[in-house]
This record gives structure tokens, C-alpha cells and sequence, in this order.
């Protein structure tokens, strides 16, 4: 639907695609500033489009790996309450790969393109996908926690510069909600269980905690595109008042359910009203972020597999339009003929 907007250059070249013009960049920023949603066919600096094609692509990367970790128990879901639940998750989670893929096709890239970079291992995706769900009750700390962090970080997105971002994300914003409440809902019930479940969510927690924080980015002075997405509108708040925001708002959630954030650094100040934390292990981060994590291969071979197993599909998909636009021709012709 958003690739509509891309049917073709104008002819006239009216609209001129990747110069640089510091008239055009004034006038561009003029319109950011004055919240001017930014349309595929608009005037942008290529340095604005290179950086939401990145953005956009590791996000779609990050939904569509995602669904890996959590699909891993739809076959082990302890009811078939629970199993439904779970199911329609990684199925929004399928779809918000796709609308985010047609997000970044909008900005000229193609969805082959993106994902070859996926396959091949070039392009990221968000850190936290490449932990093992070891438990039932990760699955509800995902909800919880991975999809709380995505909540955090995508409400501002719905108000990005560029207008095809925005818009998908309202829709992924909503049912990110409801994924992270039934998250909550599965980890309430462990909390509230026999004591061994309850370990068993404490456990999670434990395990969870850091990777989640890791999500939102690294600390803002080492983060190389914050300034400029910032200015561009396209991040609304830094990587580290993101994260803050993200503490503030989940640690009285542990608290109403009895766990303990593993943080021997965690406390109130209540000058401030937020909550200090401890220092977050980057090396960790990196060695995700550099392919080394505990799932990295895991992941990427999964991907691979199903894009081979997927082959049969795209062929039959392909082959079934070229007859179709044959016989269509075809119907065409006899058309024409019948009128002459
Ligand atoms: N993992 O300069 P910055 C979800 C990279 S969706 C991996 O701060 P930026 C739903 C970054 O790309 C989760 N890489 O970058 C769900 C950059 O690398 P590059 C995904 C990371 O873009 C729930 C470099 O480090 N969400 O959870 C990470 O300004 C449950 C420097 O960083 C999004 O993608 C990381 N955690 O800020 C699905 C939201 N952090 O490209 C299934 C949209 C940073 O220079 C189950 N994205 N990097 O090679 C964003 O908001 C931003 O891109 C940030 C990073 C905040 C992730």
C-alpha cells in the first residue's frame, strides 16, 4: 500500500531526488521543525533517507527474528488459552515486519534487497532476539519486558518525521500493548504460583533484565546517529532517557509482583524522581551486536533455512501471476479483435 506513493518519479523532475542543496535542506528542516510529516515523494537529504532505510530495515529485521524466540513454545504452551495467545502474537509480529518492510520500500530500497542483508548476516537486528528462551516464564518476560522496552521506544516513533514510519507504527503500537499485557499476565499468574513457578519467573527476570536494557541503544555519548535523527525528528528522546523512562515505569511492576530486579545498585531518588541503576555490561552488547551472542547463528541459520524451504512458494506465487497476465493478454487481444 505505502509503495504507491513510489509508482514513479514525477516525469517532469519536478521534485529533485538526491541533491544536495542547502535551500532545499533549509526548507526541509523548516517543515521537520514545524512537524510537517516528510511523504516518500518529498524532497529529503539523502543522509535522512539513508538513515530511515537503517532504521527501518533493523526494526522489520527485529520483528520477523522476533518471532523465533517465542515461536520456539507455541508447541509447548501449557494451555490452549495460552497457546492462542501466543500464536496471534508471533503472527502481529509477522505483520509488523511486513508493514515495516513497506515502510522502507518507500524509500526506494527493495524488500530483496533487505532481506538479502538480513540472510547474509550484513544487516542488524535488535540485540535482544539473540537470547535463548530456556522457560515457559520467558515467554511472559518477553511480553513483559520486550515488548514493554518496544512500547517504550515506539510510542515516540508514531510521531517520526516521516509519514509512512509514523503510521505504522500506530498500529504496531497498539498491538504491542497487548502483547506486553499478556506478558504481564503470564508472569503475574507464575508470581502468584506455587514457589517453584515463582522461581521459575524469577529466574527469567534475572536473565532478562540486562538484555532488555541493552535494547533501547547505547549510552547517548556513544551513539552515532542520536544528534541528527534527533534534530530530523525522527528519534523524539535519547537512547538513555528512553531507558530511564523504561526503569521508572517497570521496576514498581516487579514490585507488585514480588520479584526482584537483579540490580544490587537500584534505588529511589526521590530528588529526582527516577530510579538509579547499575552500569550496564556493554562488552556484552558488542559481542551480540558482532554476531557472538548466545543464539547469533542460531537465528540467522533458521532464517536462511525458511527462506530456502519458502523457495516453492515465491515460484509458484511467480509463476501462477504469469499466467494470469497471460490469459489476461490474451483476453485482450480476442477483446480487440471482437471490436475491430
Ligand atoms: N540491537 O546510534 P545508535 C521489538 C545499533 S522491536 C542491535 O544509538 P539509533 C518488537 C544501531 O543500529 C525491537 N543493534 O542507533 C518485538 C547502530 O548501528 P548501525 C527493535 C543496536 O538507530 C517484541 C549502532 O548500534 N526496535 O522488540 C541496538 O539512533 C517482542 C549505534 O546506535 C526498533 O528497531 C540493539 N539493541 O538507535 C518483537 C525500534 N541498539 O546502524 C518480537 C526502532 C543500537 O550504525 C517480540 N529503532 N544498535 O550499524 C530505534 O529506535 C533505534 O534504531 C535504536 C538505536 C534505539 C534501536
Amino acid at each position: 500500500m505505502y509503495t504507491q506513493g513510489l509508482d514513479a518519479k514525477p516525469a517532469d523532475n519536478t521534485i529533485p531526488f538526491n541533491r544536495t542543496d542547502p535551500e532545499l535542506e533549509r526548507r526541509f528542516q523548516e517543515r521537520v521543525d514545524a512537524e510537517e510529516k516528510i511523504e516518500p515523494r518529498d524532497w529529503m537529504p539523502d543522509g535522512y533517507r539513508r538513515t530511515l532505510v537503517r532504521q527501518i530495515s533493523q526494526h522489520a529485521h527485529s520483528e520477523i527474528v522476533g518471532m523465533l524466540p517465542e515461536g520456539n513454545w507455541i508447541t509447548r504452551a501449557p494451555t490452549l488459552r495460552r497457546k492462542i495467545a501466543l500464536l496471534a502474537k508471533v503472527q502481529d509480529e509477522g505483520g509488523h515486519g511486513l508493514y515495516l518492510y513497506s515502510a522502507a520500500e518507500t524509500l526506494g530500497v527493495s524488500r530483496d534487497e533487505l532481506v538479502e542483508q538480513l540472510l547474509s548476516g550484513k544487516a542488524k537486528y535488535s540485540s535482544i532476539f539473540n537470547y535463548p528462551t530456556l522457560t515457559w516464564a520467558d515467554i511472559g518476560t518477553i511480553g513483559w519486558l520486550v515488548d514493554g522496552a518496544a512500547i517504550m521506544n515506539q510510542v515516540p516513533l508514531c510521531r517520526c518525521s516521516y509519514g509512512p514510519y509514523a503510521r505504522a507504527m500506530i498500529r504496531i503500537c497498539r498491538e504491542e500493548s497487548f502483547h506486553q499485557r499478556q506478558g504481564y499476565e503470564i508472569v503475574m499468574t507464575l508470581a502468584q504460583g506455587t514457589p517453584e513457578q515463582k522461581r521459575m519467573a524469577q529466574d527469567s527476570l534475572d536473565r532478562w533484565w540486562w538484555p532488555a536494557l541493552m535494547m533501547f541503544g547505547p549510552s547517548d555519548d556513544a551513539s552515532a546517529h542520536s544528534a541528527q535523527n534527533m534534530r530530523w525528528k525522527i528519534k523524539r528522546f535519547s537512547n538513555d532517557e528512553l531507558r530511564q523512562k523504561f526503569v521508572d515505569a517497570t521496576v514498581p511492576q516487579a514490585e507488585y509482583l514480588g520479584l526482584t530486579i537483579p540490580d544490587p545498585d537500584l534505588r529511589f531518588n526521590a530528588e529526582t524522581g527516577h530510579y538509579e541503576f547499575g552500569t550496564i555490561d556493554w562488552s556484552e552488547f558488542e559481542r551480540v551486536l558482532k554476531g557472538d551472542g548466545p543464539c547469533n547463528r542460531e537465528r540467522l541459520e533458521a532464517r536462511n533455512k525458511a527462506w530456502d524451504d519458502g523457495a516453492w512458494v515465491r515460484e509458484a506465487a511467480l509463476a501462477h501471476a504469469r499466467k494470469r497476465e497471460s490469459r489476461a493478454a490474451a483476453q485482450n487481444q480476442a477483446g480487440a479483435r471482437g471490436r475491430a
